[in-house]
């Protein structure tokens, strides 16, 4: 097999670490998804999103330029099955979150019938959801109001009429009516979901905006089955976050400890290893360790980052070079955006690959069964292996790169409430407010989603941070989007020096409030579940604001995303009206009708987004036009909302 031109690792990554453990990577013949990356052609048909598998009479693909059959077998056309593609992208995004809700659900009723060995950290938060969902609290006992709180989350993946519980008890109001008028609110997860596959597939709905449409359903039940869902209750069972420090980049391992690497999404068996790390530091010494050190991946990383302070090693796309350093003992994985290609990577060094959960396995790994119940004796196997494997780590391969990064995490809606009340206790938000309307914050904008292997790993998301805080944008930012900030200093007061002077003034004097020289230019708000807490932010501005949250100078920007999750994430927010900005090919432009009702402006006699939510898709890839495009929005509602 001819091999293709690799990139140079400058081209690959904006981060030196990364860089080197590449070349080092290179030098051992050990393959890594940035190389994949170069070796796999695109195909241009699944590019656009025009070619269909949902049948035996296919495949079938329709060519965008005309040439060739333009209908399936079936007889669908090309914007038929565009449409179809984006929905399925959209299902399989939705799937993921949502069974992360049912997990943290399930585990929190576990945890207050005492099976499983969980306690309710906030208490306080519990007693906020009760009362939003309703629930008579008086006279019950912490966990008859967890367990009635873990039944409701529940219900939402078994009721069979009405709204979902997490919806009626979190939307904006307006934006429930607009989804309600359209009869297009969730009645329960599992239901939407198994109706999003049973309409994609061949021979059902065949109608583009009606998929789309559908499409939307699913980004309503990510964020809220999924996302709030899952905040919330893991709050609950974890802890709300409060600001942290901590720190970032590859030399967070630690040379003299046994490394374990937590990775994946959900972070209940992560904390209990966190946990059995610290038990089983004196068996670590005996091995000649001065402890255990846990390093994050991906969201579980920034799950264990926001209430723990556990340092984060890496984003997605660099996740095998953390073991290519030879000084990790252990990856202990559970869901979503785990590489199959860890596996073959670790082969080639001493590292264990410890899959956890009975549906997300990979062929070649140890596998140690975790289940709520058995969470504490899942952790202590999972520690203990990874000391046993301590004296195999070859001295002649291990590469732990110098120097770390410190960032400040842990921005809850709930947190930076409480910095704000510093400034204003009768009414926190009004700062905030006082400020955009004064123009010292022109907006705010989440930076969120991933890194991917095919694009030069950090520099969307910190081009298009930068140029938003040049102009007076507040950030926020989750998942893997917040590790690219964090390890170019948009986390710590040190970036200050790329914000305009306005936005700069207000952080300092928020941060100076609170005892901090200022609040760093990017606020952590959490892993890709917790965009929900950007979504409660703006949901609380706008009714404090009276308005709806489309008319807020608020925006999405979504700049390396690799993930249907992203899709799906994004999805829901334009469903409330706000403008997302998505830097990597969502494959849909084989249809200009689906494009042009994801991203087409209002006009005349179309349907499309913007129109309807008040919020579009744009596709941008060049860094600087998306921070132009969004910056264009943002002043565009600003002078909607403040006739400026
Ligand atoms: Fe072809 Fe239609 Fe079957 Fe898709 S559903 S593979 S377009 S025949
Ligand atoms: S982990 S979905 S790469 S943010 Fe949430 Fe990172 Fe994106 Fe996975």
């Amino acid at each position: 097999m001819t091999r293709m031109k690799l990139r140079h690792v400058t081209e690959v990554s904006d981060d030196l670490q990364v860089q080197s453990l590449l070349e080092k990577a290179r030098k051992e013949s050990v393959s890594t998804a940035f190389d994949r990356a170069d070796e796999m052609m695109q195909c241009g048909f699944g590019s656009a999103g025009v070619c269909c598998r949902y049948c035996l009479e296919g495949p079938c693909r329709i060519s965008p330029n005309g040439k060739g059959p333009q209908k399936g077998v079936c007889g669908a056309d090309i914007h038929q099955i565009v449409a179809r593609s984006f929905l399925n992208h959209l299902t399989q995004g939705t799937s993921g979150h949502a069974e992360h809700g049912r997990e943290v659900a399930l585990t929190l009723l576990e945890a207050a019938e005492g099976k499983a060995p969980f306690e309710i950290k906030d208490v306080d938060k519990l007693y906020a959801v009760a009362n939003d969902l309703g629930l008579e609290t008086a006279d019950k006992t912490v966990n008859e109001i967890a367990k009635e709180v873990a039944l409701k989350a529940l219900e939402d993946f078994q009721k069979q009429t009405g709204i979902m519980n997490w919806v009626q008890m979190r939307a904006h109001k307006d934006s429930l009516k607009k989804w309600n008028d359209l009869r297009i609110t969730p009645v329960n997860a599992h239901l939407e979901i198994s109706k999003a596959v049973a309409r994609n597939a061949m021979g059902c709905d065949a109608d583009p905006l009606n998929l789309v449409l559908g499409a939307v359903t699913m980004g309503l039940v990510d964020g809220y089955a999924g996302l709030h869902l899952s905040t919330d209750l893991q709050d609950i069972l974890f802890g709300t976050p409060k600001a942290v420090k901590a720190k970032y980049s590859m030399a967070v391992l630690d040379e003299k400890k046994v490394n374990i690497a937590v990775h994946g999404h959900v972070p209940m068996l992560s904390e209990k290893v966190v946990e059995w790390s610290r038990k089983l530091k004196p068996e670590a010494e005996k091995v000649g360790a001065e402890g255990v050190n846990i390093v994050g991946v991906c969201c579980t990383g920034n799950e264990l980052l926001m209430r723990q302070g556990v340092s984060v090693a890496s984003s997605f796309s660099s996740q095998e070079l953390v073991i290519v350093s030879g000084a990790l003992e252990a990856m202990v994985v559970d869901i979503q955006c785990v590489m199959p290609g860890i596996q073959n990577v670790a082969e080639c060094y001493h590292t264990e690959i410890i899959t956890t959960l009975p549906y997300v396995k990979i062929a070649g790994a140890t596998h140690v069964e975790f289940s709520p119940e058995i969470a504490d004796k899942a952790a202590e196997e999972i520690v203990r292996k990874a000391i046993k494997n301590f004296k195999n780590r070859d001295p002649e391969k291990l590469s732990i790169p110098k120097e770390t990064v410190d960032a400040y995490a842990g921005f809850s809606t709930e947190q930076i409430l409480e910095a704000l009340s510093k400034l204003n206790a009768d009414d926190p938000l009004m700062p905030l407010i006082d400020a955009i309307k004064a123009g010292k914050i022109r907006g705010v904008a989440a930076l969120v989603g991933c890194t991917n292997p095919r694009e030069k790993q950090d520099i969307g998301n910190v081009t298009v941070a930068k140029e938003l805080l040049k102009n007076n944008v507040l950030v926020v930012a989750t998942g893997c989007a917040a590790h690219s900030l964090a390890k170019n200093k948009l986390m710590s007061p040190e970036g200050l020096v790329y914000c305009g002077d306005e936005l700069r003034e207000v952080l300092e004097a928020i941060g100076q409030a609170v005892g901090l020289p200022s609040l760093p230019p990017a606020l952590h708000m959490g892993s890709c579940v917790d965009n929900s807490r950007p979504a409660d932010l703006l949901t609380a501005l706008a009714n404090k604001l009276g308005v709806g949250i489309k008319d807020l100078p608020a925006v999405g920007s979504c700049p390396e995303t690799h993930s249907p999750k992203a899709l799906s994430i994004g999805t829901f927010f334009i469903a409330h009206g706000v403008d997302v900005h998505v830097g990597v090919n969502p494959q849909v432009s084989g249809s200009s009708v689906v494009t042009n009702i994801l991203c087409g402006d209002k006009q005349e006699g179309t349907v499309t987004a913007e129109e309807v939510f008040g919020g579009k898709l744009i596709y941008e890839t060049d860094h600087i036009v998306a921070a132009e495009k969004l910056l264009e929005r943002i002043n565009m509602k600003r002078a909607q909302l403040l006739g400026e």
